[in-house]
């Protein structure tokens, strides 16, 4: 199993943003401590999506934080970013494994056991589960239940993350489920300050015990 720290995975959303705010926005979060990173463009062309991506890698490397593409497989490898997300409509986690190679990243969405064992059984490196809470970014979902995510923890050896509406605020929600860390786009991506942001995140998180 590969170490990922998935503790706090800030996926980004350029919406409303130009390009110098967002590396800003994307810089600061890193800086307050996120662990992962996902970039996450709906859309963007095939270009604009790589040209974003690489900009956002040259920052990622600086704090030594992976970066995680969605959706696109050939995006990822064609700009050598350290992994790719996908969930249910993409692109099989068997099939995106077989393109990426055993080193990289693959991370998967689930909602279900039943997924989530069929995302681990097919190279999956860890999974998003969620909605937690109902989101105000883009996004086709359902909500899942506390009770079902914990289920999915107990049920695969790879690391899980909540997603979906997390803030400072609500986190206690998840204390005693065995999740590896939380998802967050809005929480730091629209934050007045998203550095601290991160770090306030963190902080809530350790004082929890949340992993
Ligand atoms: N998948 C489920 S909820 C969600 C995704 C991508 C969006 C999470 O965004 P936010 O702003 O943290 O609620
Ligand atoms: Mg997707």
């Amino acid at each position: 199993m590969k170490e990922i720290n998935t503790k706090l995975y800030f996926i980004t959303d350029s919406t409303n943003y130009n390009e110098e705010e967002f590396l800003f926005r994307v810089e600061e979060g890193l800086k307050g401590g996120a662990t992962l990173l996902q970039l996450r463009e709906k859309d963007k062309t095939t270009r604009e999506y790589i040209l974003l991506a690489e900009k956002v890698h040259r920052i990622t490397k600086k704090y030594n934080v992976p970066l995680i593409i969605d959706d696109r497989v050939d995006v990822a490898l064609g700009m050598d970013a350290e992994g790719v997300h996908v969930g249910q409509s993409d692109m099989p986690v068997s099939l995106a494994r077989k393109l990426m190679g055993d080193d990289k990243i693959i991370g998967a969405t689930t909602k279900t056991v039943q997924q989530a064992k069929e995302a681990y059984e097919s190279g999956a490196d860890y999974l998003g589960v969620g909605a937690i809470y109902p989101t105000t970014t883009k996004v086709k979902t359902v909500l899942t239940s506390t009770d079902t995510l914990k289920d999915i923890c107990d049920s695969v050896p790879i690391p899980v993350n909540a997603i979906g509406g997390l803030n400072y605020e609500n986190i206690d929600v998840l204390k005693g489920i065995p999740i590896a860390g939380i998802c967050v786009v809005s929480a730091i991506m629209k934050a007045e300050n998203p550095k601290e942001a991160a770090e306030g995140l963190i902080k809530k998180a350790k004082e929890l015990k949340l992993w």
